[in-house]
């Protein structure tokens, strides 16, 4: 069972919902940066201020404060049994700061499961949600940002072989049967 994971996908692709789940089950650090930077936002740190500014447009918060929290945690935590990311890397540059990073730990990534998902469902669902960031405009500037800048990473692990492509629709235990298997 692979114990060093990725998670990749549009917004609302279930990223969040399914890396809790497999967490709680396996006992696997589960790294969000999307929560920890609503962490931020919440205490209202200088960060999170900053932070709340772009998230609420949809865009992607800078690479600088990105890797800088990810950084802290994954040296800090990341001698445990075994890790998720979830939504994070985001784009070439945190990916390439992520391999270097995990080179240097000696802990590289086992497997990359990306959640695939028509549109119209991930607006749905997002709408549903309410969250300060889910109006509309911003779902669709988020979904603009994720194709130009996020989905090159499937053709970057792709390449490194570590790719697994399950479909996103259907309830959420029908979703995390597909990803158990692609864990294997
Ligand atoms: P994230 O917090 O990563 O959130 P997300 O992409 O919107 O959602 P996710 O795919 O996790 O969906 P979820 O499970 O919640 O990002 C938010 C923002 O933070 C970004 O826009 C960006 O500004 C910033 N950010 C985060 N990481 C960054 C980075 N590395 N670099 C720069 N900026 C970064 O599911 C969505 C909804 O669907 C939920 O309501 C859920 O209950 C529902 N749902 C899930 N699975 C379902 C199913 N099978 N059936 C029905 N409903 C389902």
């Amino acid at each position: 069972m692979k114990s060093r994971l990725l998670f990749l996908g549009p917004p609302g692709a279930g990223k969040g919902t399914q890396a809790s789940r497999i967490c709680q089950n396996k006992r696997l650090l589960h790294l969000s940066t999307g929560d920890l930077l609503r962490e931020e936002v919440a205490a209202e740190t200088v960060l999170g201020k900053e932070a709340a500014l772009i998230m609420n447009k949809g865009e992607l918060v800078s690479d600088e404060i990105v890797l800088s929290i990810v950084e802290k945690r994954l040296i800090g935590d990341f001698q445990k049994e075994g890790w998720l990311l979830d939504g994070f890397p985001r784009n070439l540059i945190q990916a390439q700061s992520l391999q270097g990073l995990l080179q240097k730990l000696e802990q590289p990534i086992e497997g990359v499961v990306l959640i695939a998902i028509d549109d119209q469902i991930l607006i749905q669902r997002l709408l549903s949600r309410g969250r300060a960031d889910d109006n509309e405009d911003v779902i669709k500037n988020r979904l603009k940002i994720y194709r130009e800048k996020t989905a090159p990473l499937i053709d970057f692990y792709h390449s490194l072989g570590l790719l697994q492509t399950i479909q996103g629709e259907g309830s959420v235990e029908e979703v995390a049967g597909r990803i158990e298997i692609a864990m294997i």
